[in-house]
């Protein structure tokens, strides 16, 4: 048995050499030292020696389970180590590469555009208010004296909720209910999304954006509708922009006209850029209708006001040179990062 023991700790001092991962060394364990472990049989068979042999082999069975133990103990530290190296070389952090650059975002142009157009309205002392895009028929048209059936609803084809819920055509419903709470003087603009049932292509989306004005107060007249948008020109286009106003209609103003600037690349000869007409549209305006008037409980004969719509998208596109309105609204951020 002695014999056997010597055997066993020679035959494991080769084998634990070989060994080089936690797990070979646990089954080096079990196959020595565990319950059906060869060490162990060793053990169990001490009952069939003398009196004389018991302690002497029992010692030594007992020195080469020590030695055993020691031996794993310390061959389960280095191979520890060893890991903890390798993952200290894998994980080595090079605190020389230079970092991941982060992209910060960019305005939208349509943002910048009507920011711009807030300040210059604010520089004048209007107010900036807004409202719900899903509005009652009533605030849309009935009070913009656009009766049901009216033709005038023909070009403001609108995708309905409801027979009497919509969404919103213009930013006017704005206004009429500005008007219904407040008594004059009132000097707002009115920012926001708009919609139409309109076919989508080059210069249409069925939702755009406009900034409608709205001033009324005693004594407004033609001559302040045309200083206060000559100004806004003057400020967006500068100080040597002219305007001119074309007889128009609109159901909601009267007298009502439609703004042009003159081009500014060819100075009113006729281009390009303006198709030959020397002018380029920007705005509709007009009086405000002394019926619009009464139905917010304003008495025209008191009161009287002006009023202007204006479509942002057109103005963004001639602004920036963007020639499909499609590219403000798909979000590409390769085209939106250049603003
Ligand atoms: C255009 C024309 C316009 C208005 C909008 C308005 C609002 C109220 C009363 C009277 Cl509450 N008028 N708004 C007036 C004239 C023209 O917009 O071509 N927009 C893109």
């Amino acid at each position: 048995m002695r014999e056997q023991l010597n055997i066993i700790k020679q035959k494991a001092i080769e084998e634990l050499k070989t060994l080089d991962t936690p797990k070979q060394l646990e089954e080096f364990r079990v196959k020595y030292l565990g319950k059906k472990g060869e060490l162990t049989a060793i053990l169990k068979q001490m009952g069939s020696l003398s009196e004389e042999e018991r302690p002497i082999i029992g010692k030594l069975a007992n020195e080469v389970r020590l030695f055993l133990e020691d031996e794993i103990e310390s061959k389960s530290n280095q191979l520890n180590s060893l890991a903890l190296e390798q993952r200290l070389r894998e994980e080595k952090i090079d605190v020389t590469i230079p970092g991941k650059r982060r992209r910060i975002g960019a305005m939208h142009p349509l943002s910048i555009v009507q920011k711009e157009l807030e300040e210059i309205f604010i520089g004048m002392g209007f107010d900036i208010v807004e409202g719900p895009e899903v509005e009652l028929d009533y605030y849309n048209f009935e009070a913009l004296n656009i009766p049901k059936n009216h033709p005038a609803r023909d070009t403001q084809d609108t995708f309905y909720i409801t027979e009497n819920i919509l969404l919103r055509t213009q930013t006017s419903p704005v206004q009429i209910r500005t008007m219904e709470k407040k008594k004059p003087p009132i000097r707002i603009i009115a920012p926001g999304r708009v919609y139409r049932s309109d076919a989508v292509d080059a210069t249409h989306s069925p939702l755009f954006h406009q900034i409608e004005g709205l001033v009324v107060d005693k004594g407004i007249t033609m001559a302040d509708l045309k200083g206060t948008l000559d100004t806004f020109a003057k400020r967006l286009y500068g100080e040597d922009a002219k305007l001119r106003f074309r007889p128009h209609h609109f159901q909601f103003t009267e007298p009502s006209a439609e703004v042009d600037v003159m081009c500014f690349a060819c100075h009113g000869e006729g281009c390009r850029l303006c198709k030959g007409e020397g002018w380029i549209e920007i705005l509709g305006a007009g009086m405000v209708h002394p019926k619009v008037l009464s139905i917010c409980g304003i008495d025209p004969e008191v009161y009287s006001g002006f009023a202007f719509g204006l479509g942002l998208e057109r103005i963004t596109m001639r602004r920036y040179n963007i020639n499909d309105i499609r590219l403000l609204f798909e979000n590409d951020v390769r085209f939106l990062r250049q603003f």
